[in-house]
């Protein structure tokens, strides 16, 4: 039933298994220049349980900077074998370097990731994400080959050559940016195909926060099951948290990561069950171990055991990251909160933008929203009306009245990679 026999670990043979790595992770990340500085001091006598974690330094990004390129490695270079670099959502990039181990590890887990939402080698596997720096290329490719699935490197963008790709070689699973699922099933049936008829059976989803709703969009657009797939360059890449056929949820493999949520303020650990700031601690990675990375990306426990029997920890999906938060007339939003209200709509379509803009003193903000176009009528109060709807529905959701603005499908641009969902207008006023 498993694909590693860590996956079957009862709760305390983690704990001590945690804690043994955990020892051995400061041992090994003292050789580095920046841990040795960092860690001075740190007896691992201190750590008798996996809770003795907060008793470490917290890393940030600018600690990642601030080390650029070689700072946090613990090995002569000319043992690394791979490099890659955050696509820099946030600003400057940083670069984590692989041993041939380390590769093999993160291979292993994204394997075993696969494995858990119920790929097996005989599936084909389409990777429709970018390749290059960004880890969604070669981390699920290689994890793909690993576990034994014909694995077709496809790349980003180009659905045409897509869709003839899935059909000549019958793929029954695609790696796809969740923004992109929706434009290309949307692209599917334009080309005349109906997606029932398509081979593919599950879609492997990530890289970017969506919600629940888009989600579901996705599996009823395309007859699909999509899964939430959850990694980060830092912490290898993707394979770090992963749904199983439960879907209720990421179970973190507890093997080779220690996650800790924290309020973003004080640092402390939240209650259990509510939301902060996720704080992941490498336990596997021999050339570049990271020590409490704080990640940004908000998300909570999900209290209880799951169904399927797995032990590991479940984080809930991704509610955004720390820097997404827009403040508009005192109010805090975060774009995940616009989707889910946006996606739950039937008259709307696959994509959307949010702008922020000043009138007068005032921050104001405006949602472009693609309408489908069955719903694109010329009947000017009907259109009104839909507008007013979105609006009150998004403003009982957010507490701000946002302008709406209707637009055609298809009008607002398409990122290849990752979607760009907020566009600030006013640092350019
Ligand atoms: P960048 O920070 O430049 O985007 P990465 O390519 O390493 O760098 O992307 C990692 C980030 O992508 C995560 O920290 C998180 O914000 C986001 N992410 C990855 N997977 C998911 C997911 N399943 N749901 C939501 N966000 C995700
Ligand atoms: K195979
Ligand atoms: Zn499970």
């Amino acid at each position: 039933m498993f694909y590693h026999p860590e996956e079957s670990l009862q709760r305390s043979e983690l704990d001590q298994l945690q804690t043994e790595r955990l020892k051995a992770v400061v041992e090994n990340a003292r050789k580095s220049p920046f841990y040795a500085e960092r860690l001075k001091g740190f007896d691992t006598r201190e750590i008798s349980t996996p809770a003795d974690i907060v008793k470490l330094p917290f890393t940030t990004k600018d600690d990642l900077r601030s080390q650029y390129p070689y700072g946090l490695l613990t090995r002569p270079l000319d043992e690394f074998v791979r490099l890659h670099a955050s696509s820099g959502t946030t600003g400057s990039p940083t670069a984590i370097f692989y041993t041939q181990k380390d590769i093999d590890t993160w291979a292993d887990l994204m394997a075993r990731s696969m494995h858990t939402a119920g790929i097996r080698k005989s599936d084909v596997l389409q990777n429709m994400s970018g390749y290059g720096l960004f880890t969604g290329g070669l981390g699920i490719h290689n994890g793909s080959e690993r576990l034994g699935c014909l694995t077709i490197p496809a790349g980003a963008g180009n659905t045409r050559r897509q869709i003839k790709l899935i059909r000549d070689f019958n793929v029954t699973v695609l790696h796809i940016i969740p923004s992109f699922a929706l434009y290309f099933a949307q692209k599917v049936r334009e080309e005349g195909f109906d997606p029932k008829d398509m081979p593919w059976r599950i879609a492997l989803i990530g890289a970017e926060p969506h919600t629940e709703e888009t989600r579901q969009r996705i599996e009823e657009l395309m007859h699909i099951k999509a899964y939430n797939s959850y990694g980060l360059s830092e912490m290898n890449g993707p394979g770090v948290a992963f749904e199983c056929t439960e879907q209720s949820g990421m179970h973190v493999w507890e093997d080779a990561y220690i996650p800790e949520i924290i309020d973003p303020v004080t640092g402390e650990h939240v209650a259990e069950g509510e939301i902060g700031e996720l704080v992941m601690t490498t336990l596997r990675r021999d050339g570049m171990p990271i020590i409490r990375y704080r990640t940004r990306d908000l998300t909570r426990f999900i209290p209880g055991e799951c169904a399927c029997g797995r032990k590991h920890r479940r984080i809930d999906r991704i509610a955004g990251r720390a820097d997404d938060m827009l403040i508009v007339k005192g109010v805090n939003i975060y774009p995940m909160q616009i989707e889910q209200v946006l996606m739950s709509m039937p008259e709307v379509g696959q994509n959307y933008l949010i702008e922020l803009f000043h009138e007068g003193f005032m921050d104001q903000i405006r949602i472009k929203v693609e309408i489908k176009d069955q719903f694109f009528v010329e009947d000017m109060r009907a259109l009104q009306n839909l507008q007013k709807s979105i609006a009150s529905r998004l403003c009982s959701e957010i507490l701000v009245t946002p302008r709406v603005e209707l637009v055609m499908h298809d009008s607002i641009p398409k990122a290849e990679g990752k979607a760009v969902r907020v566009v600030d207008l006013r640092d350019k006023e």
